[in-house]
């Protein structure tokens, strides 16, 4: 048999197992033999020493074209393998829309939240701005804008977590005060905003008190408020977030960026005012401070206090939401339990 014919029945017989192979490694083991030095080609190739010199490259030629067919027979059966396994893989990973999905859990906002949408919602209804304030605040602020100097007894009414002697958590959102005031132009009308945010105190845990709770701060500068505008406004937030089965008190009360001050309870919701341990035998829960601001605050932020004047207020959405939702403890809001907070679904 010529060389010739030994190549034309090789490539028969190995096109054959090409393509009669199942897997990559198949194919891979048949590249080898087929290709490789000690493959059949090669030999073939060998043996074109013996032949007479005019012939070789005629049957030279000849190899090459069957080695190259070979080749491109592996490369395709090799591809048309690739495309059978992800075919089968995809036929195995065929998703049954048909099957009931697993339950997507939807969070709601916490407790607390819900409380301070409720009133910004109420307040920017009334054309007030909300503002941002830093909660690790300066002594500047936090106090010295507010009427309380270095030494000021007041301060110890607040006690705090001092990061360095400048700097520290603020015990109030009052100090948002005083960065509006200074940054407001009166040319273009009067001051309204309330500020929501964390505040922190050194005060001890009870079943009213929380080292770290919120609060929102409302002020009002123009020409001619007068007290009676902020106790239409408290009165408007009480409403609101309480409905009209509940009271509400105001108390004088002393604060030193306002003058006169007043605190304001509810009465409370476990005993309905007659005394319990939640309300501390009173009867009633304080929720906030207010006041007309004070002429020093106004001036040292720049502010002419024979011509402006206002209300000021800071309220406690925890004790708001206690109130609202009848929860005789505020660490409930801060244990993070599920089951607990998974009960108050969106009502504000
Ligand atoms: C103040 O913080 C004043 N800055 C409020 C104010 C603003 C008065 C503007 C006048 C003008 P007070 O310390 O009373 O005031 O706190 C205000 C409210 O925060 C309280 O009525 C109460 O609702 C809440 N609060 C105070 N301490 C705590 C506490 N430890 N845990 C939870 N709520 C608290």
């Amino acid at each position: 048999m010529g060389l010739k014919d030994k190549l034309t029945e090789l490539k028969r017989n190995a096109l054959e197992e090409i393509n009669d192979a199942k897997d990559l490694k198949k194919i891979n083991d048949i590249r080898v033999n087929l290709l490789g030095k000690k493959g059949p080609i090669t030999e073939v190739l060998r043996g074109m020493r013996d032949l007479p010199k005019e012939e070789r490259p005629n049957v030279g030629s000849f190899a090459n074209k069957v080695r190259d067919e070979l080749s491109n027979a592996i490369s395709e059966r090799k591809e048309r393998i690739e495309i059978i396994k992800t075919s089968k893989r995809l036929e195995e990973e065929k998703l049954d829309v048909t099957l009931p999905g697993v339950p997507v859990k939807i969070g709601q906002p916490h407790i607390i939240m819900q409380v301070i949408d409720q009133i910004e919602k109420l307040f920017l209804g009334m054309g007030y701005q909300v503002v941002d304030g830093p909660e690790v605040e300066e002594d500047h602020y936090n106090f010295e804008m507010m009427n309380l100097p270095k030494d000021h007894p007041a301060r110890d009414m607040q006690d705090t977590f001092y990061i360095t002697d400048k700097f520290l958590m603020r015990t109030q959102t009052s100090p948002v005060q005083a960065r509006t005031m200074e940054k407001h132009d009166f040319s273009k009308g009067s001051l309204k905003m309330i500020s929501p945010g964390k505040v922190y105190r050194r005060d001890t845990d009870d079943a009213t008190h929380s080292h770290q709770f919120h609060q929102i701060e409302g002020l009002v500068i123009d020409k001619s408020i007068t007290m009676a505008d902020l106790k239409g406004t408290l009165q408007l937030i009480a409403r609101t977030v309480f409905g009209k089965e509940r009271e509400i008190r105001l108390r004088p009360s002393y604060f030193p960026f306002t003058e006169p001050s007043v605190e304001v309870d509810v009465s409370c919701f476990k005993c309905g005012g007659d005394g319990c341990s939640v309300c501390k035998q009173t009867g009633w829960i304080e929720v906030l401070g207010a006041g007309m601001v004070h002429p020093n605050v106004l001036k040292m932020s720049g502010i002419d206090a024979d011509i402006y004047g206002g209300f000021a207020f800071g309220l406690g959405p925890d004790r708001f939401a206690m109130l609202k939702y009848g929860v005789d403890d505020i660490r409930e809001f801060y244990l993070n339990d599920m089951r607990f907070l998974k009960q108050f679904s969106q009502r504000g």
